[in-house]
């Protein structure tokens, strides 16, 4: 019998039982795709669980459609990281989406997920979508004034994604939007993971003028507690108009609905503590 477990801080961890196991060694990560009993597959990078067939949905949902229906009119849209392709997935309901890149470090993510996550991973090869595998930090360097909207859909602020939760990343995720331009990134857990979780949201908050953090529950992330943090220079994100809420009505979402997005920034207090 075959257990594993993530260790998400030196004492404590989530371990789910096995089926099978594939063990990868990427020029980048360790990747690790298990077939579990609870959560169906799992797709793991350097011991840390990225999604599950099971709960990705919540993550995915989350990252992506608060940001896409704040936009105006998101024609162009780039995914960071992301390589399993869920926020890829989520991107394409948006009937006003025509371009979406996707810009990952690691072929080998792609691969694995397209072979092994087939719901996950079902819109990688739509025509709309364009995949570029390289650095995010690089690629932003050439692409200015040109997204509507930006999702970091990133691994842990250690190893290949570091650099990409730093305030000098955020400003270039800045510069490579158009006017009306919005991001969403994902925050860490701000209750396993408090340090991770306040450092990005505030730089964050250094870079954009207005700004807004909310919550989801995901249950194989640390403390089943993850945060996303949304931006933008131009937008007030933290405004709700009617117009968003019909946008949301022809969605198909499973988490994500009108009474999670009109209460979307309300956060318990040790939240908003951390990040005032
Ligand atoms: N602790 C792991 C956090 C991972 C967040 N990114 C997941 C990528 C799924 N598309």
């Amino acid at each position: 019998m075959i257990w594993f477990t993530e260790y998400q801080t030196k004492n404590t961890g989530l371990t789910v039982k096995v089926k099978e196991a594939k063990h990868i060694q990427s020029k980048y990560q360790e990747i690790l795709l298990l077939d579990t009993y609870e959560y169906g597959k799992m797709l793991v990078l350097d011991g840390a669980v990225q999604t599950t067939e099971r709960d990705e949905f919540i993550y995915h949902e989350m990252l992506s459609h608060p940001a896409l229906i704040k936009h105006r009119n998101p024609e162009r849209v780039l995914v960071i990281g992301g390589g399993d392709g869920g926020t890829v997935r989520e991107v394409l309901k948006h009937p006003e989406v025509k371009q979406v890149h996707l810009c990952e470090i690691d072929e080998e993510v792609i691969k694995v997920s397209k072979e092994h996550l087939p719901t996950i991973s079902n819109q990688l090869d739509n025509p709309k979508v364009s995949i570029f595998v390289e650095d995010g930090n690089k690629f932003l360097d050439e692409r200015k004034s040109y997204y509507d909207v930006i999702l970091l859909d990133l691994s842990d602020p250690v190893g290949p994604a570091e650099a990409l939760f730093k305030r000098a990343f955020y400003e270039k995720v800045k510069g490579a939007l158009r006017e009306g331009g919005i991001m969403a990134a994902q925050t860490e857990s701000p209750f396993l993971q408090e340090l991770y979780f306040k450092t990005a949201v505030k730089e964050i908050q250094k870079v954009f003028k207005y700004y807004g953090t909310y919550l989801a529950f995901i249950p194989t992330y640390p403390a089943g507690m993850w945060s996303f943090t949304i931006a933008s220079d131009d937008v007030d994100v933290t405004k709700t108009d009617a117009k968003e809420l019909e946008k949301l009505k022809n969605l198909n979402t499973k988490y994500f609905c009108d009474k999670i997005y009109t209460s979307l920034f309300s956060l318990p207090k040790f939240v908003s503590d951390l990040i005032k």
